[in-house]
């Protein structure tokens, strides 16, 4: 009976009381999670907080996953009403005493060509390379995605269908853009 309690509250607070984190010279890496893919997903996307107790800004230049042909850094944003995502080619500057937060509709990290599923629960190791702190290899919880989007649901019970399609299409949306990017690179 304790066991079966103690395993119901693990699964209540999973997401959020066990934060793993990790330390580089002067930063910290928290939480790193990615989001599950669906089968033969060609892309996937990497999220964490990275604090810089440092006194001089550090940049997350490069990186690489075990699991995918390669690894790159990506913002999100609007333009002209358009959610666009773009290649941080000179990496992801963290500020001295700053906290920069990977997220979705932000800062994430694309694992693209992924040679496997990414299935919830699983860990997938990733080496993050940052210009001053140097490399660290961090492993990334893989999140359900559907899981994702309800607990970041707040608006009850008539939203999470909405709330799951707009997710969907923002992946849709993501892929899309990935093509126009590699495009215009080609220019
Ligand atoms: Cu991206």
């Amino acid at each position: 009976m304790k066991y079966y309690l103690t395993c119901l509250l693990f699964g209540i607070f999973s997401t959020t009381a066990i934060a793993e984190s990790y330390k580089v010279g002067d930063l910290i890496i928290d939480t790193p999670y990615a989001r599950s893919t669906p089968p033969l997903a060609p892309v996937g996307g990497g999220f964490m907080t990275i604090i810089n107790n440092g006194s001089e800004d550090d940049t997350l230049v490069s990186g690489e996953a075990t699991f995918a042909e390669a690894f790159e850094i990506h913002e999100m944003s609007m333009k002209d009403g358009v959610m666009k995502m773009a290649e941080l080619e000179d990496g992801l500057v963290i500020p001295a005493g700053e906290t920069v937060e990977l997220k979705p509709g932000s800062y994430h990290l694309m694992f693209i060509t992924l040679a496997e599923q990414l299935k919830p629960k699983e860990r997938r190791k990733v080496t993050l390379v940052f210009e001053k702190a140097g490399e660290l290899e961090v492993e990334f919880v893989v999140r359900d995605i559907l899981k994702m989007d309800h607990s970041n649901m707040k608006k009850g019970a008539d939203a999470k269908a909405g709330t799951d399609h707009s997710e969907m299409k923002k992946h849709g949306g993501m892929n899309l853009d990935h093509s126009n990017m590699h495009k215009e690179e080609a220019k």
